[in-house]
């Protein structure tokens, strides 16, 4: 460096900067390095800076020019002899003594605003890009003939034009050249698409000849005659097409991440060979602020899923406006997805720049690129070529020199990286080569390419969906669909003959990738699930010893991983909470899983469990992310369809914080048909003590009504939950029933009794009478009604009342409202479309048919989950529950204060037989005074 400094510090002095040259030699890089920095990034500035700082910073400006350009030319120079990996060498030596000298070189993770794979390294585009272009423009026009057509039939049906159209090539090269179908011999590509993107998919799957024109036709109207598309990729209504429902935003990314990270646990298992299957996310730029899309990205570059790959669709556009009108999202995401060690290739820039950017020797170019806030360039798209000369290349008169020979046409149809199929493929190729990570791509388009007038690049375009007769015909002619101008502002579907050289090519290229994408198909065999055995420790009860629900699960999973035929398909899941459940001894049976082993020796390694890591570990210990684990858990219970394995996913968690916090993955688990067991562990918001307001759960079983094809148990025995979960195997994954069970376990410990009599037809449907009363001869009778572990406050109850008050009482364990309610509902609805035949009559009315006395039903869970079958029963129903805010309180306070314990379900129960006439004032004031009950108690609802 010493010659670099004497030549920077006389030239200086020799330019006039006298003062600075002054202190050139050892601090001189330092100074000057520092005053570039402060001017780039502007904090050299303000009413301060004096004149002798003026000079020295004109200096700077007047040395910076040819100075950088000796620097860039010594660079060209290695580069050349030496090859990239020698000049990456200097640079980082440089940088890291620059470092040692002192200098404060500003943290970067961003590279220049310019394509990541540079023109001379671009391979050969292999297809026919002319008539890959003809293909893709018939897919624009049947994509915005969709939602055109639907919104002239119905007016406001809605549907997307501008998204596909901005995303057009990026899933066109993907399409022609890189999406690879399942076959016999290879699992396939997984490919998520953007939701918002359907039309063209569809538009796609029309020329493939596997969509009807009825069906596109209908698109948005699924229940006309012949069928519809649905708006979005929805597996449940389209099971034979979608795979993975996107279009909740946010939701996509992270499930692609842990689907990637799921193949491989299923290769390091053994369970499927290791093959190079891809997983693709397609995302909005906008959609990355949802925090799930960027949630878990370290845990992709951690676990090395180079089978990863992120497209994201950067437009600059949201819904309303720009994403980051005053920055760079582009800009911002590389340094986000960089920071967490990612392979980023932008594909910012087409073909047409290429030549302009070779004459830029002095990086003019790239650096005006750089300068532009997103908002400005939006504006360029929207603007003449001639406001593009101005107000782009007009900052600066070498760059204006730069565009001279060009008309303003061709500025104007400069085109950006994402539209142009030799980036995208440079791109792709790039990325499905990379080794040892995940890899975004970051491809810059134009909301509503190709729409014009109609919304290009405007910030209305996204709800663009209706095109007016100009705009059609403009449109047609831009992307040259053979139809005449009276004939296209009917906007028909076209589509040419199957023997025309466009069906061919996109045949012939499907073909050579294995088939259609995206196509949804169940593969795995059912499974025979003869293993009584299993399950029968369960059914004999615990012989008066205590235990919880919850432990009593962590030993029928303990069996369940032994069993011959189940045993390997069980996958416990588990956010950082196997110790709350009682399940760290699983950790060294199965061993926790672990893509590259474990690399340390445990801390514990001397105890009996210790804390095992393996590659072949079958525990996924996902750490503290319900989302994430429950994208695990998506992955594993739809691995009967990817992967045609039916693995058997059982996810425990906090139940408070599962459908509180992450309900929306788990009704896209639902779309997605997934089977598996969820487990709201420490559930109940008076079982769990101590824990307050924020965990304690009366809620999930409300939150889990709405989900459709979710199973729904409280039980309160051992023998209950094995009757559930045995019979939910079968259905799922014998019988093949698009099922899934969310079951709550409790932490509080009780002797769990045998089972008696024929009871699993109750306990699947909802409800049976767990103890009748003994007492034949009382006149006051009562039909208690308890859940979960306020089953044991309603036994309690009984005994009070029966042998305080006379009432024979019968307890009821309500193993599944939302059972009875279904049943409920269903039965109604045939009664009214069937009146006059003999009537449907609900479970629980057949239950209480000869049920006499009051009616009382108390959970821990909100009132309304009794009260909504209510009307089913034969008489009035007094429900008690835990509405409001927890305590940080024992369970027995907790039930006195929600009111749900012996005492509560007692008064409830005489109050009752005191509303119909049957016990006096008297017995009721007696009750409240005997049970300790202050009518003045603080209302738990509302304090
Ligand atoms: C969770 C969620 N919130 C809001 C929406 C509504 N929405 C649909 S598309 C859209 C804008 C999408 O912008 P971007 O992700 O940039 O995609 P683009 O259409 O620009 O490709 C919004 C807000 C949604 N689908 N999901
Ligand atoms: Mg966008």
């Amino acid at each position: 460096m010493a010659a670099t400094e004497s030549k920077l510090g006389a030239r200086m002095a020799a330019q006039g900067g006298a003062e600075l040259a002054a202190q050139a030699g050892a601090q001189v890089d330092g100074v000057v390095e520092g005053i570039v920095q402060g001017i780039d990034q502007g904090v050299v500035r303000g009413p301060g800076r004096d004149m002798e700082h003026e000079a020295a910073v004109q200096a700077v400006h007047r040395i910076e020019d040819v100075e950088i350009q000796e620097w860039l030319e010594s660079l060209d120079s290695v580069l050349e002899s030496s090859g990239p990996e020698v000049a990456a060498e200097i640079l980082e030596r440089l940088r890291a003594h620059a470092t040692v000298a002192g200098i404060d070189l500003p943290f970067t993770a961003n590279t220049p605003y310019a394509n990541t794979v540079p023109a001379r390294l671009e391979p050969l585009f292999p297809g026919d890009q002319e008539l890959e272009r003809r293909i893709k423009s018939l897919i624009r026009w049947n994509a915005l003939a969709m939602v055109v057509r639907a919104n002239r039939v119905e007016h406001n049906i809605g549907g997307h034009i501008s998204t596909y159209a901005s995303a057009a090539t990026l899933y066109e090269v993907g399409f022609n050249h890189f999406f690879r179908a399942r076959t016999e011999e290879f699992e396939g590509d997984t490919v998520y698409f953007q939701g918002h993107a359907s039309p063209g998919i569809y538009a796609r799957a029309f020329l493939e000849g596997r969509l009807s024109l009825q069906e596109l036709e209908n698109f948005r109207r699924e229940l006309k005659p012949g069928g519809g598309l649905s708006s979005y990729p929805h597996p449940w209504l389209m099971p034979d097409f979608w795979e993975f429902p996107t279009v909740s935003m946010g939701l996509s990314p992270l499930m692609a991440i842990y689907q990637a990270r799921y193949n491989r646990y299923l290769e390091n298992r053994g369970m499927k060979p290791a093959t190079d299957a891809k997983v693709w996310a397609f995302l909005g730029d906008g959609e990355t602020d949802e925090p799930e899309s960027l949630g878990a990205i370290t845990l992709a570059s951690r676990e090395k899923l180079d089978n990863l790959i992120f497209v994201v669709n950067c437009n600059l556009q949201r819904l309303d406006g720009p994403v980051r009108g005053n920055g760079q999202i582009i800009q911002e995401l590389e340094s986000a997805f960089r920071g967490a060690r990612w392979n980023v290739i932008k594909v910012l820039w087409g073909s047409e720049w290429d030549p302009i950017l070779e004459r830029d020797t002095e990086g003019l170019l790239v650096k005006r690129m750089g300068e532009l806030v997103d908002g400005e360039y939006q504006k360029l798209v929207v603007s003449s070529g001639a406001y593009v000369r101005e107000h782009f290349f007009g900052s600066d008169p070498r760059l204006l020199a730069l565009v001279e020979p060009l008309p303003d046409e061709a500025l104007r149809r400069l085109r950006l990286g994402g539209h142009d199929p030799r980036k995208v493929y440079a791109a792709y190729k790039a990325a499905v080569e990379h080794k040892g990570g995940p890899t975004v791509i970051l491809a810059r388009t134009i909301k509503g390419y190709g729409l014009g007038e109609a919304g290009e690049g405007k910030n209305v375009t996204h709800q663009q969906k209706k095109l007016n007769e100009d705009e059609l015909r403009e449109f047609r002619s831009r992307f040259g669909i053979p139809l005449n101008d009276s004939d296209c502002v009917e906007v028909p579907f076209y589509r040419p003959a199957e023997d025309s050289i466009e069906i061919q090519y996109l045949r012939a290229r499907r073909e050579a990738l294995g088939g259609y994408v995206p196509k949804r198909s169940v593969r795995s065999k059912p499974l025979v699930l003869e293993h009584d055995d299993l399950w029968k420790e369960f059914f004999e009860g615990s012989e008066g010893r205590e235990v919880s629900t919850t432990m009593a699960f962590v030993q029928m999973l303990r069996k369940m991983l032994k069993d011959a035929e189940i045993g390997k398909l069980v996958v416990p899941i588990v956010p950082d909470e196997a110790r709350t459940f009682g399940m760290e001894s699983l950790f060294r049976t199965v061993g926790i899983y672990s893509s590259v082993g474990q690399r340390y020796e445990p801390v514990d390694v001397n105890t009996l469990l210790y804390y095992k890591e393996a590659k072949d570990g079958q525990i996924l210990e996902e750490g503290i992310t319900e989302a994430g684990s429950m994208a695990s858990f998506i992955a594993a219970g739809s691995a009967y369809a990817t992967h045609g394995i039916n693995t058997i996913p059982f996810f425990i968690y906090y139940s408070m914080f599962g459908f509180q916090r992450i309900a929306d993955f788990i009704w896209a688990a639902a779309d997605m048909r997934v089977r598996g067991f969820l487990l709201g562990g420490t559930s109940g918001r008076t079982t769990l003590a101590g824990e307050g307001l924020q965990h304690q759960d009366g809620n999930s079983h409300v939150l889990a009504l709405p989900v459709p094809n979710l199973k729904a148990y409280d039980p309160a025995y051992a023998y209950e939950m094995a009757v559930i979960i045995q019979d939910g195997i079968r259905r799922m994954y014998k019988d093949g029933e698009n099922l899934f069970y969310y079951v709550t376990v409790m932490n509080e410990p009780y002797a769990m009794p045998a089972m008696h009599g024929d009871v699993r037809e109750g306990i699947l449907r909802g409800m049976y009478r767990v103890r009748e009363s003994q007492n034949k001869k009382a006149k006051l009778r009562a039909q208690l009604f308890g859940s979960g572990a306020i089953l044991n406050e309603a036994l309690r109850a009984q005994e009070i009342l029966d042998t305080k008050y006379g009432v024979a009482a019968d307890v009821w364990s309500v193993t599944s409202y939302k059972e009875l309610y279904n049943d409920g509902i269903e039965a109604e609805r045939w009664n009214r479309l069937h009146a006059g035949e003999k009537a449907r009559v609900p479970y629980v009315t057949q239950c209480l048919a000869d049920a006499p006395g009051v009616l009382v039903a108390a959970s821990d869970y909100l009132k309304t989950l009794p009260n909504m079958i209510a009307k089913w029963m034969p008489r009035r129903l007094a429900s008690l529950g835990t509405d409001g805010f927890g305590r940080s309180e024992g369970r027995a306070s907790l039930r006195d204060f929600f009111e749900v314990d012996a005492k509560f379900i007692t008064l409830a129960t005489l109050h009752e037989l005191f509303s119909d006439g049957k016990v006096e004032r008297s017995v009721l004031d007696k009750a409240m005074k005997d049970l300790g009950i202050n009518a003045d108690k603080p209302n738990p609802v509302t304090s």
